[in-house]
Formats: structure tokens, C-alpha cells, sequence
């Protein structure tokens, strides 16, 4: 396990790709330089990290007063209520799967880390949308620093909650775990951060404490709350239903464009 520190994060953000490859676009040595870093390349997935389209972005002004809390919003899984108790001070969000180097943070860890603040309108398959305030690292750069293999095709998020085969959240076809999964276009947009924050102060529970995924082109079920563990996959296939989330094992998209 490696524990992340400030100065490596940066260290990679320097040196690495994700900030260096969009500088060197814009830049006056302009696409020559970028192919030749690209041929340096040795992961496959370095091709997939263009800005893409951002979600659009809010003022402070447009804040809404009330942001429903939906889905989960109080787990009652031992393990969860012990972290509760515990204001999370045991706590670790693991990063593991096909990468190089398995990461363990604390939640002083993720606050530590270089954080991108968002505001954005989180819209929900139910038919309500609210605007509202992120912050934490974004998920790029730590999958970055966990050196993610070049057979990683797709990141999933275990969650701490469990529906446990309850009728009006889809019934017992599967764990009752709630869980989701990107590819690595979103997981190294820039707006796809581990959300610490919202609105300016630390994650409620009703919202997803300690951290929740913002995947900021897609519909609210793929953000999931509660996150413990992130893992780099190949396939999805041997997840409970093989579709790629709770939501998506009981019918829904697995690709949730807004
Ligand atoms: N772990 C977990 N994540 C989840 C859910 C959930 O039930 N459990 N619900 C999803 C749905 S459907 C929505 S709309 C959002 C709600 O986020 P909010 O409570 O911050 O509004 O969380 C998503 N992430
Ligand atoms: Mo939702």
C-alpha cells in the first residue's frame, strides 16, 4: 500500500500526462510535441484522455436552498455505522484491482489532496434536478498515482449500503449492494472527482459521507454515495448481474448520458 501524499499527487500532475499533454495542445510546439509524448505513451489508456464536453457549470448564486437526498441516505450496515461513530477516523478508501501500486486514504488523506470545486446540476431518473456544490480530487490523477495496468477498461465503486432485497428498490435479484461503474473516459474527465464536500462543508450522510463519485455528463444513479472501495477492472461481467451497477442489474442504463 502507498500512502499519498500532497507532494507525489502533484509530482504526478507535473509529470505525468494529464496536465502536461493538455498544456503541451495548447501550446506553441502544439501537436508535434503531443505526438511525440504520445508515442512515449506506455499505457493504452493514455490515448482516452481528452477534456471531452464539460457539464455545465453553476455560480454560488444559483446554489439550490433545498438538494434532495435520494436513494440511501442513512446505510445501517454495521461496518458504515461503526465508521459513523468513529467521526471516519478509521476509514480508508481503497483503491485497488488492475493497478500497479493498491492505495489506502484516510479521509485526512482525500482532504489533503489537491481538490476541484464544482458547481453543477445533478439530475435525478426520477424527474427532479437540484444545483449544487463539489469538492475533492478528481479521480484521474489518483488512478494515475495508483498506476493503473493497461488492461483496466472500467472503474467500479463498492458502496457501503446495502438495499437488502428490498421490494420498491428492485427486490432480491442480486446482493442488494449498491455499486456502479464508469469507463475510463469518465473516469479521467475532469469534472469526475471523489467528493468530500458539498456546498462548502464535509459530506453529510444523507448525501454520501465520507465521499461520493460526481460523474458530472450522467444521470444521479451513477454517482454513487458512500463509496469504500474503487476497483480497476476488465469487465463487469462477474459483478452480481453482470450489468455494471445496482440500478443497471435491475433494468436501467449502463451509460446514463444526460
Ligand atoms: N451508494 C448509493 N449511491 C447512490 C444511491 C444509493 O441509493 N446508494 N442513489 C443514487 C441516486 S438514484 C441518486 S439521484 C443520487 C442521490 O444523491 P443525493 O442523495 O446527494 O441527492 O445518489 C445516487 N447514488
Ligand atoms: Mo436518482
Amino acid at each position: 500500500m502507498t500512502i499519498l501524499t500532497r507532494r507525489s499527487l502533484i509530482g504526478v500532475g507535473a509529470g505525468g500526462l494529464l496536465l502536461s499533454g493538455c498544456d503541451r495542445l495548447s501550446g506553441s510546439a502544439g501537436a508535434n510535441a503531443f505526438v511525440a509524448q504520445a508515442e512515449k505513451a506506455t499505457y493504452g489508456w493514455q490515448r482516452l484522455i481528452g477534456v471531452g464536453d464539460l457539464a455545465q457549470e453553476f455560480t454560488a448564486a444559483d446554489i439550490s436552498p433545498v438538494f434532495k437526498a435520494n436513494g440511501s441516505t442513512d446505510p445501517q450496515d454495521d461496518a458504515y455505522r461503526r465508521h459513523v461513530d468513529e467521526g471516519f477516523a478509521n476509514w480508508r478508501l481503497k483503491i485497488d484491482g488492475l493497478v500497479a501500486r493498491p492505495l489506502s486514504l484516510s479521509l485526512a488523506d482525500l482532504h489533503r489532496l489537491p481538490a476541484r470545486t464544482q458547481i453543477t446540476r445533478h439530475d435525478c431518473v426520477e424527474g427532479w434536478s437540484a444545483i449544487g456544490q463539489w469538492s475533492g480530487p478528481p479521480l484521474g490523477p489518483l488512478l494515475k498515482a495508483a498506476g493503473l495496468r493497461p488492461t483496466a477498461k472500467y472503474i467500479v465503486f463498492h458502496c457501503a449500503d446495502n438495499y437488502g432485497g428490498a421490494l420498491g428498490k428492485g427486490g432480491t435479484q442480486s446482493s442488494g449492494l449498491y455499486y456502479e461503474s464508469i469507463d475510463l473516459r469518465d473516469a479521467f474527465h475532469p469534472q469526475t472527482i471523489v467528493a468530500h464536500s458539498m456546498n462548502g462543508a464535509p459530506l453529510t450522510v444523507a448525501h454520501g459521507a465520507p465521499c461520493r463519485m460526481r460523474i458530472e455528463r450522467q444521470l444521479g444513479y451513477k454517482h454513487a454515495k458512500y463509496v469504500m472501495r474503487i476497483e480497476a477492472v476488465d469487465s463487469f461481467a462477474r459483478l452480481e448481474l453482470g450489468k455494471g451497477g445496482y440500478w443497471e442489474d435491475r433494468g436501467y442504463e449502463w451509460y446514463a448520458g444526460i
